[in-house]
């Protein structure tokens, strides 16, 4: 049983470790993982899930951060960022996604707001991928006003950034309903309002990327959560919804992806059950090929373990 006994073991930074089976870390429990491809290497971004064996919710103070350039050696580069990068912030180090711009990097994350209530997005900058990173703003760059009788404190989660061909920077991000806002140049500020959307049975962990001039918006669909995708024309769609990508996991019922291509291959990250002990709060980075059929659609993506 690995839960809790993996403090001792986790691995020093600048450590090289190769395996190419799921989970790719076995020695930390690892979840929302956001990936970037820079300079011949996949950066991957985790939250580290440190819950008590008898936790009963998350217990995430830091994203881990580890690279390949083959996607079977991984690099530790131990936790560049924690919930202590944003001091407004108290605590979660929920999900993030991060994205390069004239030479920097830009990270986006979700966590709890020492005063406002509920969730809110930061944003952290460095000058490397592996940092060191911090606070852009010093405040949080979104924030849950929580005016609306239907607000939940965790409706402003899980950012995905996206840039257009066009260079225009979008955001998105949200619970229930996605919301996304254009981002001025400096990457750090919203520029213009939120727009918000109802997608169906979305969740959360929205997600863009484009492929051969489409638009794709995949996400975590109902609860427990499965992926699923839209297509569209633009980064605003309109949205055609294409299906399902991945199955919901056996226990935990969150399963937060990201897609990449790198090398010439089209990847999906995303997080299950499977690293020993792996539950609700103990959850286990994983990666799958992602194949496009010839019209474009995603193929299923079963999901693969040692
Ligand atoms: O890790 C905490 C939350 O669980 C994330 O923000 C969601 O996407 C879900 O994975």
């Amino acid at each position: 049983m690995l839960k809790h006994s993996l403090g001792a073991l986790a691995l020093a930074v600048g450590t090289t470790f190769a395996h190419a089976a799921n989970p790719l870390f076995k020695d930390i429990y690892t979840a929302d993982p956001a990936a970037l491809v820079d300079n011949g290497r996949v950066y991957l971004y985790v939250g580290r899930d440190d819950a008590a064996k008898d936790g009963k919710d998350y217990l995430m103070k830091e994203w881990r951060v580890y690279s390949t350039c083959d996607m079977k050696n991984w690099t530790s580069h131990g936790a560049p960022l924690s919930v202590q990068t944003f001091k407004w912030a108290r605590a979660d180090a929920w999900a993030s996604d991060i994205t390069k711009r004239n030479g920097k990097y830009y990270f986006y994350s979700t966590v709890d707001h020492a005063t406002i209530p509920g969730k809110a997005i930061g944003v952290a900058v460095a000058d490397s991928p592996t940092g060191p990173f911090k606070d852009a703003l010093g405040r949080a760059l979104i924030t849950n006003d929580m005016t609306k009788e239907t607000d939940i404190p965790w409706d402003d989660i899980d950012p995905a950034v996206f840039i257009d061909d066009d260079g225009q920077a979008w955001l998105y991000w949200g619970n229930r309903v996605l919301k996304y806002a254009k981002l001025k140049p400096n990457m750090i500020e919203l520029d213009g309002p939120i727009h918000t959307q109802g997608i169906d049975n979305f969740t959360e962990a929205a997600y863009l990327h484009k492929h051969k001039g489409t638009y794709y918006l995949s996400y975590s669909r109902e609860f427990p959560e499965e992926t699923a995708y839209a297509t569209g024309p633009s980064a605003t769609g309109p949205w055609t919804f294409r299906g399902k990508i991945m199955d919901k996991n056996a226990i935990v019922k969150t399963i937060h992806h990201a897609i990449v291509d790198f090398n010439g291959k089209s990847y999906i990250f995303y997080h299950n059950d499977k690293l020993p002990g792996g539950g609700e709060w103990w959850r286990s980075a994983a990666v799958e090929e992602l194949h496009y059929n010839a019209d474009g659609t995603i193929r299923f993506v079963p999901q693969t373990a040692e």
